[in-house]
């Protein structure tokens, strides 16, 4: 897995061959709109006042990093690692939403590399509005650079941003590195050029090295909004899961939940210079977003509204880090689910763990209206959506289901957990696992959403 020969490593000739060779391609088909930015060369890059664009919709930067998983047990002397600083336990590898920084015009290149070893897990949660050529003819810009490996600094690894289960994206722009680009470490960047269509949930990785760079934590969650949204005659929010025609999608509150795994000893390798042997492959932790419970139920990290355009834009500190939330800071995403009586409330799930999943709502039932971004209707229009109590879905895979809500006097809490008991508590033997709470208020007790999986929990910013 860690085979850094050249098989995968472009060489630098190689990598502005085939940029420039993309770029022809691009520009010839037509299908994107301005010119393909070039990856700038280091010495370019320095030269430059910011060497980083300022106009992307997002912004991520791939490193490294620490998170937090629950200590007791201990397995072995994988977990934790002793190499982390408190209060962490585990290295990962990830993604950072550095948009925020991106756009500060005078100090963007010092407040970016300031974020090496700054990964978040799991990768930042982002949406996107689907493409209308009059309501929203725009095209998405998504910008990636590469901080390099503070732990690993003989990985010289690359990264990409594959837009996993799109339909019809444009090859160079799939993030699957033999057949596109990837981005090396050092002040380069790539900007990813997609019109949005076909709503639904979706997931997004690395595909370098990609078992390992999944693994380590290099995945997240991303939804595209239909462009039914705003009509209120069909569902009173105006907010749809897909464009139904007949409200049957639609929701008051939406929450997005991506199941992941950690096998400590392939985590500990990493940060040890050592070599796990995949096919011993055993997920001593369940994960959704990030996060075993209970901390599944701590808040989200501060965040601001009104920048929350197409990604959660966490409050940052003059060093452009995560706000200091204790061991949590770099598993911003809460996992709980928040609603009153009566309301519809969309659950996006994803798995992209390496195991099935069985998602049980323990005592309720959901409706499931979406599958893999496809909503269920038969071909000649059928309404194939279902309600079930379990949702079972593989690596890979992605559901909506809508939660409505019943019609409490009191504060009512529903468990969501994955009967998958080996999920659902640790294999190191302690509480834990992919599980979290849906919990339903009185009516009018919870304002109106705004950032999706946003609680009364949060600390906000307007
Ligand atoms: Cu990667």
């Amino acid at each position: 897995m860690n085979n850094k020969d050249d098989s995968n490593g472009f060489s630098r000739r190689r990598f502005l061959k085939l940029a420039g060779g993309g770029a022809a391609f691009a520009a010839a088909s037509g299908l994107v709109p301005t010119p393909l930015r070039r990856i700038l060369p280091v010495s370019e890059a320095l030269a430059a006042a910011s060497p980083f664009p300022t106009d992307a919709d997002l912004f991520w930067a791939g490193t490294d990093g620490w998170i937090s998983l629950p200590t007791s047990p201990a397995i072995g002397f994988y977990h934790p690692d002793s190499a982390a600083p408190p209060p962490f336990t585990t290295y990962i590898f990830g993604f950072r939403n550095i948009t925020r920084h991106s756009k500060d015009l005078t100090n963007s290149a010092t407040l970016i590399n300031k974020q090496k070893m700054k990964a978040q897990a799991s990768a930042p949660l982002f949406w996107l509005d689907e493409y209308d050529p009059v309501t929203n003819p725009k095209d998405f810009k998504m910008d990636l650079t590469n901080l390099g490996m503070q732990q690993r600094p003989d990985l010289f690894d690359s990264h990409t941003i594959h837009w996993h289960g799109f339909r019809n994206v444009i090859p160079l722009f799939d993030g699957e590195p033999t057949g596109s680009i990837g981005v090396p470490p050092g002040g380069k960047w790539f900007r990813y050029i997609f019109r949005p269509r076909d709503p639904g949930t979706y997931m997004y990785h690395c595909h370098v090295e990609d078992v390992e760079h999944v693994h380590m934590g290099m995945t997240g969650l991303v939804f595209v909004r239909p462009k039914q949204n705003g009509n209120m005659a069909l569902y009173p929010s105006g907010k749809y899961a897909y464009n139904d025609g007949n409200g049957s999608t639609g929701y008051d509150r939406e929450f997005a939940l991506l199941l992941t795994e950690v096998w400590a000893e392939a985590h500990w390798d990493d940060a040890h210079i050592q070599l796990p042997d995949w096919t011993d492959y055993r997920a001593d932790f369940g994960l959704i977003n990030g996060r075993t419970y209970p901390d599944t139920l701590a808040p989200n990290s501060p965040y601001k509204i009104s920048t929350s355009t197409h990604a959660v834009d966490y409050n940052i500190d003059a060093n452009g880090d995560l706000p200091n939330t204790g061991n949590l800071q770099y598993q911003p995403l809460s996992s709980l689910v928040e609603c009153n009586a009566g309301e519809r409330v969309l659950l996006r799930l994803v798995n992209l763990g390496f195991r099935e999943a069985a998602m049980t709502l323990e005592g309720g039932r959901v409706r499931v209206v979406g599958k893999d971004a496809t909503p269920m209707r038969g071909r000649d229009g059928t309404d194939t959506s279902y309600e079930t109590s379990t949702l079972q879905f593989g690596a890979g895979e992605s559901i909506d289901a809508i939660f409505t809500a019943p019609n409490v006097t009191s504060v009512t809490t529903f468990v969501l957990y994955n009967r998958n008991f080996e999920h659902a508590n640790n294999l190191a033997g302690g509480f834990g696992g992919q599980r979290t709470e849906i919990r339903v208020y009185p009516p009018g007790t919870n304002a109106a959403q705004q950032v999706p999986n946003q609680t009364s929990q949060d600390t906000t910013v307007a």
